[in-house]
């Protein structure tokens, strides 16, 4: 077997480990060999943050049986690590691609399970393992990719306790039904669990992770964290201590810029147009980009595609399926199958209903040069990805990033991991046709206007969340991880005060948070009194939780998110609590006033102390200000209630602009406060004696009157309807939050706070819960933490 050469670029601070290296070798006629960056996912995720860091990269050179000095490529050390004909056939083929791969893919093709691949597996994960250890100084951080090498974190943490080690998995992490088949399952976890950073690609996959480690290892989770107990000395292993891993969504991305760019030059746009010309300038292009494998459903693509032809909705010369499937593991039979497979299919659909001059789908079994991709990119109007499972798919992002001119539709496998951020695609399930028929189909049809909202919610999305903010935020966990270290020695008991009352919150809900926090436009909508401040005797007592108020105070300032408050409270008596309104959307007295809408006059934020409002200076502009009927009414209203209201200790009246509210949490006796609150309905219902027109409501200990119809949810519909298109948040504890949480929709999220019946998808117990749930939406949104508190999210 060739010994690599481990010795010569030595001590570096950062050091990344995959089993391919970035690199191709290219051999000019003349013999000369020099090195090209390769295609593929890792590669081209990994390019700018390897760009920017500057590290030594260990990996296999693509060549067999061959010893290859390390190199320099673009500033980046290259440490090749060989392996030999059985190595390649057994670890690579075999187990990696022939068991993992199928087996993390939901065993759509079914994993072959063989003590030989398994153990030569072991044998160059060790190599690899021993490569990385050998080049990285004290302390260094290792960051080790994919699926190829499980061990090699283990492996590094016997070797070299002083690193901190990191590892990214690119593709899906299967349920632990699917996942304990693997006979190494344990082995498998032990070996991941060397890390001190798991990334995933999708909130499930982590989830799946975790309970993995729950039910095989046996070690417990707190939210993200796996805690692992000490391990004591035994025979040849040295004592390791406690720790604690993270296990962690941290979705992958691209250099949408450089995307962007490149499909901006004047030899790409060209190339687009010409594409279109050769094709015979159909009307429409659906384009698939896939590497030819069976986990991207490229036959499920081409059964519907060929079903429109047979059905009439498309025809040949007017609408071109062009797949590009770049080749992929040739020799692993399932491969070989596939593509056969393919081939066959794209003749008899070329040979049923194409023409002379027209074919109906080009397929094109080679890798093109990235300029040609995003020619195409951009010569398409719909782009199918439609994947039986992806980690992530990139070429789905990419597409979005070349689209500068919004134009263009993404059909979208909810099976890719990229689903959970581009909503605004057409999301299909690629098992069920008809589903993907009529998904192609109003993609082809779909209005510019619609294309152009679409691709541009989407473009969002990818530029705000790209490769550079994936490294960033992944980076930040492991510098984290490795401070934790320093401080604590890695102990997860000794090192940290143990969270003392942590704070739940419901199950699910931080899954939802997190996509929500991916949207570019965002609406915080939340009721005051209850849910953002605990309740008081005293109405003038109620202060927002400091917790709150600074988790609104971050999410607020956040490019994109919009915080409104909507309380039953009038304005003025919702600014003399202290809570800030600058900058903020205030809806009072249950809508009838609402203030600060982006698009309305600025006008004066209330400021505590400040005069209280009066009818002859209405500060608060047409809005507010009474009519002259209404102020007819407000004087009736006062008429009736003042002496009732007079005659009932601790019983009191609050003022509003447009009405008013009888409160009766003093009242000493509950059944006294009851009969007065019901005498009061009488007194102003429908067929009262007053001539009385006005709107009441109740809630919790307080009666409220209104000479204007308002309630929470039109004024929550009126404030989304002033703002871009995005999602809500709204969190109430009211019955009259009720009507918020009724005009919400798919996408947006309700939280009601308390335990009584509602229509919100999430309850939360009190205000803590608010404050806890608005912070970590607040460190999603902006990697800011807010508070020194506990969460955790029970599964
Ligand atoms: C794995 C996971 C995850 C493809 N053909 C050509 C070419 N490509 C480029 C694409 C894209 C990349 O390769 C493919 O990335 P995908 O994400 O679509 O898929 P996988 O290769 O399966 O990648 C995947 C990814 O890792 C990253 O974590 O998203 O889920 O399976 O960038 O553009 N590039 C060029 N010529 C080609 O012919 N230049």
């Amino acid at each position: 077997m060739p010994q690599d050469d481990v010795a010569a670029p030595t001590g570096h601070e950062f050091v990344v480990v995959s089993n391919r290296l970035p690199v191709d070798r290219v051999t000019d006629e003349n013999g000369n060999v020099t090195w090209r960056t390769s295609p593929g996912g890792l590669v081209t995720a990994m390019e700018p943050v390897v760009r920017d860091l500057g590290c030594v990269w260990v990996g296999w050179p693509g060549s067999i049986d061959e010893h290859i000095e390390p190199f320099t490529v673009g500033g980046t050390e290259l440490l090749p690590v060989s392996l030999d004909a059985t190595e390649f056939a057994e670890y690579y083929e075999g187990f990696s691609n022939d068991t993992i791969w199928p087996l993390y893919h939901d065993v759509i093709s079914p994993p072959g399970y063989h003590r030989e691949w398994w153990d030569r597996y072991v044998s160059v994960n060790q190599r690899f393992a021993d490569a990385a250890a050998s080049v990285a100084a004290q302390g260094a951080t290792v960051w080790v990719h994919d699926y190829q090498l499980q061990l090699v974190p283990g492996m590094l943490r016997e070797l070299r306790p002083d690193l901190v080690i990191a590892f990214f998995l690119h593709i899906p992490w299967p349920s632990h039904g699917l996942f304990g088949q693997l006979p190494w399952r344990r082995k498998v976890l032990q070996g991941l669990l060397g890390a001190d950073v798991i990334g995933f690609q999708r909130v499930a996959d982590a989830a799946n992770f975790r309970s993995a480690v729950r039910r095989f290892v046996g070690a417990p989770s707190n939210g993200n964290m796996i805690v692992l107990s000490e391990r004591p000395a035994t025979r040849g292993r040295k004592r390791l201590p406690a720790r604690r891993v993270l296990a962690q969504e941290f979705p992958i991305s691209i250099d949408a810029e450089a995307f962007a760019e490149l499909a901006a030059s004047e030899s790409v746009r060209l190339r687009a147009r010409q594409i279109r010309e050769e094709l015979g300038n159909p009307e429409k292009i659906i384009l698939g980009v896939d590497r030819l494998d069976y986990t991207k459903g490229i036959r499920h693509r081409l059964k519907a595609f060929s079903e429109l032809l047979r059905d009439g909705e498309v025809k040949a010369g007017d609408v071109t399926l062009v797949q590009v499937a770049s080749p992929s593991r040739e020799r692993v039979e399932a491969y070989q199958h596939l593509r056969d497979e393919i081939e066959v299919t794209v003749g008899r659909i070329n040979g049923d209903y194409g023409t002379i001059a027209h074919s109906p789908v080009v397929y094109l079994h080679r890798g093109y040069p990235r300029e040609e991709m995003a020619a195409l990119y951009l010569a398409a109007d719909v782009l199918a990805v439609t994947a039986l499972r992806d980690g992530m798919n990139l070429v789905a992002k990419e597409y979005a990033a070349c689209r500068s001119d919004e134009q263009g539709v993404l059909v979208l496998s909810e099976f890719a991991g990229a689903a959970d951020e581009l909503r605004r695609a057409l999301l299909v399930n690629p098992h069920d046709i008809d589903g993907m028929k009529a998904a192609f189909m109003e993609a082809l049809r779909m209005s510019e206007t619609e294309q152009r909202q679409r691709m541009r919610a989407m473009r969002r999305v990818i530029f705000r969340a790209d490769v550079a903010r994936w490294s960033e935020d992944f980076l930040r966990s492991v510098e984290a991880a490795a401070e934790h270290r320093r401080q604590t020695g890695g102990d997860p008991v000794n090192g940290e005060a143990p969270p003392t009352s942590p704070i739940f919150l419901p199950r699910g809900i931080d899954a939802a948070l997190r996509r929500l926090a991916a949207e570019p436009q965002l609406l915080i909508a939340c009721d005051f009194d209850g849910t953002l401040a605990p309740i008081v005797t005293r109405p003038e007592d109620a202060r927002i939780l400091p917790r709150a108020e600074q988790a609104l105070a971050v999410l607020q300032d956040a490019p994109g998110v919009q915080v409104a408050l909507i309380s039953g409270r009038s304005v003025e008596s919702l600014a003399e609590t202290g809570v800030h309104v600058d900058g903020r959307i205030i809806a009072g007295s249950h809508g009838a006033e609402l203030v600060g809408l982006p698009s309305a006059e600025a006008p004066v934020p209330p400021e505590p102390g400040d005069a209280p409002l009066s009818d002859a200076e209405p500060r608060w502009g047409a809005a507010v200000a009474p009519s002259e009927s209404e102020r007819e009414q407000l004087g009736r209203l006062m008429a009736v209630l003042e002496p009732r209201v007079a005659a009932v200790p601790g019983a009191w009246i609050e003022e509003k602009p447009l009405g008013a509210a009888v409160h009766v949490r003093q009242v000493q006796d509950p059944t006294t406060a009851e009969n007065l609150l019901l005498a009061l309905e009488n007194e102003t219902g429908s067929t009262n004696a007053h001539g009385l027109v006005v709107h009441t409501r109740s809630g919790k200990s307080v009666l409220e009157f209104s000479v204007r119809e308002a309630d929470k949810g039109s004024v929550l519909r009126r404030i989304r309807e002033a703002l871009p298109e995005g999602p809500t948040v709204f969190i109430g504890d009211d019955v009259t939050d009720e009507d918020a949480l009724r005009a919400l929709g798919a996408g947006d999220l309700g939280v009601r706070v308390g335990s009584a019946d509602s229509v919100a998808e999430y309850r939360v117990a009190d205000p803590e819960e608010v404050a806890a749930l608005l912070a970590r939406l607040a460190e999603l949104r902006t990697g800011v933490v807010v508070g020194s508190e506990y969460v955790e999210y029970p599964e």
